[in-house]
């Protein structure tokens, strides 16, 4: 059974960047469709007990008449579980540091660039999907977009920072306007949280 993880701060948390509306919708309803499709997907078979990552880095040997399922449902349960937990209260002037900020730097040259080229995935995905920061298995960082709840996980790599542009996360606040959305989002990064996964 795959469980609904609590919000790790308040609904109106975020407030400033993303509205109490949108996290009473986006965890309570969009998350939990998620988790209970999921679990009424795999019910029965050996992949109910699996953990998530493991369930995802697997996709390929799912049976075809329930792999879509699990990953749509799957996909949207690891993907929002991450997102919530690399989000806080909003700071101005958010900055990755220390080891964060060295890794950055090395790969994309700057953190202003790193925010350019994630934004850009962001805003080229059409229609709903992420933009993503991952580690591959050979220790690189890269960044790229899925489609719908695809995670990098199905791809073999590791995320570490995802942004979801699914309309349904900014939509009551920016309506149709998704590139001011991203740029506001990079207050909330918990870069805390990121470096931890970021090893
Ligand atoms: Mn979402």
């Amino acid at each position: 059974m795959f469980k609904l993880p609590n919000l790790p701060y308040a609904y109106d948390a975020l407030t400033g960047v993303i509205s109490k509306k949108i996290m009473e919708l986006h965890h309570d309803k969009h998350h939990a469709t998620y988790v209970n499709t999921l679990n009424e997907t795999v019910k029965g078979t050996e992949f109910e007990n699996m953990e998530i990552e493991e369930l995802l880095r697997n996709i390929k040997k799912i049976p075809e008449n329930i792999r879509t399922k699990v990953q749509n449902h799957g996909g949207g349960h690891a993907n929002h579980s991450l997102f919530w937990e690399i989000m806080r209260t909003p700071v101005e002037n958010n900055a990755p540091t220390g080891n964060a900020l060295t890794q950055i730097n090395k790969t994309f040259g700057s953190f202003e660039k790193l925010t350019d080229e994630m934004n850009t995935a962001g805003k080229m995905r059409f229609g709903s999907g992420w933009s993503w920061l991952v580690k591959t298995s050979g220790g690189d960082l890269k960044i790229y977009s899925t489609a719908n709840q695809d995670s990098p996980l199905m791809q073999g790599d590791t995320p570490i920072l995802g942004i979801d542009v699914w309309e349904h996360a900014y939509y009551l606040d920016y309506f149709s306007d998704r590139a001011s959305y991203l740029t506001k989002w990079w207050q909330v990064v918990n870069w805390d949280e990121v470096e931890k996964r970021l090893g």
